[in-house]
């Protein structure tokens, strides 16, 4: 809890001193205690000649020993994180013992308990709160851990590598030895102890390796493991296939547990999971569930090749490990089911949660300069936008440049800690190109504007495309140099036909799709032999993260829509139609007057619908308007509510209108019996459900609740529930206490019941979340409910923007009291004010206030870091 903590710099990155050649483990598990015995085998570096050895840690410290001498209190000194050791030889053998109150630590960082189980998260810097260590991701070491338990109440004693040994101690206490030959970062290592079932299955590498594959969770729940564990076989055969990388232990272990601070964790071999990414069945799970549990999974997989076999140098470096990690399970998930759709969606979340991100106060570059809390960086950007960065190599390298870069970025690192500049070297070296300017997307914070102007001259059949590029002031970074941008496009013919497309000194065309290399602040490309006025498709597939602008006509956008050989700037040319109409629409309202529907709107939903050839994913995904987030970025002194309120009545215009054309999808979407691949289809459905919902016909409500309490899968009782969640009733109370009741022992669909408590509408929202904080089911302490009714809480623009600001009030306090015990989660919390500044003058004031009543408190680093940057303090 310091108000004034100390800010880590990327510029003062030293290399160790210290190197820990052996680490070996044992941890002594009572019901009141846990006591952990390291022992390191310590070697100072050649060239380095400190004396002093600087461990970090801040766990109970018991005893330390150096050479097999019990150290005096006078030969170290014990800091809040720190233990120094003076005068310390070359090399030598230093153990240590601490006393661990695993059921005691609510941070969930170290090792703690849930539901009586004892798991360990050591990333970023957890493992300190276990032991004193080197606890830096460029010390890598060999680990053997011990486990020491009473047989009965832990019968299961998992850790990283492979299990060498097992034995009884005693009558009662059992004891587990595992190996791990892989040299590994502290932020690796893992231990799970407790009462859990397996399930048990093989894969076969192309090398031969047979490798035993489990997945461990609580007994009750092993039968909603076979998606996860299927999950896992096609990752480790698509990564063979696309990337040639192999696993390389005989066993590969994930582990379930339902009090996790977020998605999952690549300790190598031993997988640890929030349950939400491991359990489903079609009767708890979601379609959209059920593919985050296949893109998790393969997400911690693939890790094992880009994060543990090569891993970060330091912390700022955490994009060369998660940006290529996210691009890596974005390409399986789109290799496995329908790439279109995928893109899509990837685009729709950075655009509502990356790009407010850089616009905000916490806007850093993918490799940040400075931190506080490590925790805090862990975001949209180093994650989401760094995988649009890895995708850019590809889209200028192509797949096979691509892949020969990954290649030789192996062959150069494996079992190294490395820098992205490392990992951009690879890539160009692979390829003989010059990637120097490419390094300003590490470097720099903030989303690109690309403004790019067309000119047809008849006369000599030309089309010239005048490319600008501007990025605005970030945080510490007012000028902004020009980016290495990849602008993928193509010239759509009267027809709709891409035309071919051959530059200005060009001897033949390349292709009707091409990449060009923006670099300039401006620049200028001449297309020739173009017959007539092209209508330009931009940035398809959108081949950098930036934010477009081209003055397209309606009707030329709706000509996209139709046409487009790319289906990401079909849907793209939808929600640019979409967005132009909705901000006509707020500007008009914010002047007083009412704003009018669009005929070329309901034209092109409708064209859509009666699309019956067309993927009815997506369709779902071109009849979504933009979002209220991606909305209030465009806006100056946005009130939220009115963007709300503008939103939805466009959607009641667009239902009204269109009423036939939905009840004709509801119709025809409708499956018999639940199949995985009518994904799509329940997406339309729903989506067709939810419009029907807006109008005032009795029918709909009443088809939702036969819907809910008798769809044989989740996806449609969720599709129901929400189609019902604003529409005040005797069906939306039935429905939602019959949820209620009937998953009240399920914890992962109780969080989906929180969320749509939080996400409601209706006027008494507030009080409903309120109570829900006492609901039997609710705990704020564990991180999944505490996202479900409060994260939904903030996102909900009528309700947590109430003009009276009681939304701030109830979400500031919640923030201070999870702070208490959970610094992550609150700082994640807190993080829904980040777009203050933005706000019209009454709310920028109220959410102002409460920050500044936040900082007063004595809050975690995690949170104060957040604030701090809020108000500039
Ligand atoms: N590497 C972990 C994230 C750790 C987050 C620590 N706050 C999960 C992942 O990205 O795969
Ligand atoms: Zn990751």
């Amino acid at each position: 809890m310091a108000q004034q903590p100390e800010v880590k710099y990327l510029k003062h990155y030293q290399a160790p001193a210290f190197n820990l050649d052996r680490v070996d483990l044992k941890f002594d598990i009572f019901d009141e205690v846990t006591r952990v015995y390291s022992r390191l085998l310590v070697r100072r570096h050649s060239g380095h000649d400190d004396t002093e050895l600087r461990l970090d840690g801040c766990a109970k410290l018991v005893a330390v020993t150096l050479d097999g001498e019990r150290l005096a209190e006078g030969r170290y000194r014990l800091g809040d994180e720190t233990l120094v050791i003076a005068d310390v030889p070359d090399s030598f053998i230093l153990e240590i013992e601490t006393e661990l109150d695993p059921a005691a630590n609510t941070s969930l960082m170290g090792l703690y308990a849930s539901n009586g189980n004892l798991f360990t998260q050591c990333e970023p810097e957890g493992f300190r709160k276990i032991t004193y260590y080197l606890d830096r991701p460029d010390v890598m070491s060999k680990f053997t851990t011990t486990i020491v338990a009473d047989k009965q109440k832990y019968p299961v004693l998992l850790s990283n590598g492979n299990k060498v040994g097992e034995g009884m101690v005693d009558k009662k206490r059992h004891w587990v030895r595992w190996v791990d030959p892989y040299r590994k970062p502290a932020y690796l290592f893992a231990l799970v102890a407790g009462r859990l079932a397996v399930r048990r299955d093989s894969h076969t590498t192309p090398g031969g390796r047979q490798v035993t594959l489990e997945v461990w969770t609580e007994a009750a729940d092993q039968d909603k493991v076979a998606h996860a564990m299927e999950s896992l076989k096609r990752a480790m055969k698509w990564d063979e296939e696309r990337f040639g990388l192999e696993y390389d232990l005989d066993i590969y272990m994930i582990v379930a547990v339902g009090d996790f601070n977020m998605g999952a964790m690549e300790n190598k071999g031993l997988n640890i999971f929030n349950t939400k990414y491991v359990l489903a069945r079609q009767e708890n799970a979601t379609d959209d569930d059920f593919h985050n549990v296949e893109g998790v999974i393969g997400h911690e997989y693939f890790h094992n090749w880009t994060g543990n076999r090569v891993t970060c140098r330091d912390w700022f470096q955490l994009s060369l490990k998660e940006g290529l990690t996210v691009f890596r399970d974005q390409e399986f998930s789109a290799d496995m089911s329908s790439r279109a759709v995928c893109r899509i969606s990837d685009v729709k979340q950075l655009r509502a949660l990356q790009f407010p991100e850089d616009a905000g106060p916490t806007a850093h570059p993918i490799r940040p300069e400075s931190y506080i809390e490590m925790n805090n960086f862990y975001t949209m950007t180093v994650y989401e936008k760094g995988a649009e960065v890895v995708r850019m190599y590809q889209t200028l390298l192509g797949r096979d440049g691509f892949r020969k870069g990954m290649d030789l970025y192996f062959k150069r690192h494996d079992g190294q800690a490395v820098t992205c500049d490392d990992f951009r070297a690879a890539m160009a070296d692979a390829n003989g190109v010059d990637l120097a300017q490419f390094a300003l997307w590490y470097s720099q914070a903030g989303t690109p504007l690309l403004s790019v102007s067309g000119q047809y001259t008849p006369a000599e059949q030309s089309y010239t495309l005048t490319v600008k590029q501007s990025c605005p002031a970030t945080p510490g970074q007012s000028d902004k140099q020009p980016f290495h941008i990849p602008l993928a496009l193509g010239l759509l013919g009267e027809d709709g036909a891409d035309l071919p497309l051959r530059l200005e000194g060009e001897s033949d065309a390349a292709g009707t799709s091409r990449v060009l290399d923006v670099t300039l602040a401006e620049q200028r490309f001449v297309f020739v032999d173009v017959p007539a006025e092209p209508v330009p498709s931009l940035l398809r597939g959108f081949s950098a993260p930036v934010r477009l602008d081209f003055a397209w006509r309606d009707d030329e956008l709706a000509f996209l829509m139709a046409h487009d050989s790319d289906p990401f700037c079909r849907w793209e040319a939808g929600q640019t139609l979409g967005q132009r109409l909705l901000r006509q629409q707020i500007a008009e309202r914010q002047a007083g007057r009412q704003g009018s529907s669009s005929e070329t709107l309901v034209a092109a939903f409708r064209a859509v619908l009666k699309d019956h050839a067309a993927d009815p994913a997506f369709k779902a995904l071109m009849l979504t308007l933009p979002a209220e987030a991606e909305l209030l970025e465009l806006v100056d002194d946005a009130d939220p509510v009115l963007i709300h309120e503008v939103r939805e009545a466009m959607l009641d215009g667009l239902a009204q209108a269109l009423r036939g054309e939905w009840h004709e999808a509801y119709d025809l979407q409708q499956t018999r019996s639940y199949r995985p691949q009518d994904a799509g289809k329940r997406a339309l459905k729903n989506l067709a459900l939810a419009m029907l919902c807006r109008l005032d016909d009795v029918w709909p409500a009443e088809a939702a609740e036969t819907q809910c309490l008798q769809a044989d899968n989740m996806t449609d009782q969720m599709g129901a529930l929400s189609a019902l969640r604003d529409r005040a009733g005797a069906e939306r109370d039935h429905c939602f206490a019959e949820f209620a009741r009937r998953w009240q022992d399920d914890a992962l669909v109780m969080d989906k019941y929180f969320m749509l408590v939080a996400s409601c509408q209706l006027p008494d929202t507030l009080p409903r979340v309120r109570e829900a904080l006492e609901h039997p089911a609710f705990s704020l302490k564990n991180p999944n409910k505490a996202r479900a009714l409060l994260g939904s809480f903030g996102r909900n623009q009528l309700h947590f923007h109430a003009a009276d600001g009681s939304g701030y009030r109830f979400l500031a306090e919640q923030v201070a009291a999870i702070d208490a015990f959970n610094p992550q989660v609150a700082s994640r919390l807190v993080q829904l004010f980040n777009r203050w500044k933005k706000l019209e003058p009454v709310r920028r004031g109220l959410m102002k206030a409460e920050l500044e009543r936040l900082l007063a408190l004595p809050l975690s680093r995690d949170v104060y870091e957040i604030v701090s940057k809020n108000l500039d303090a």
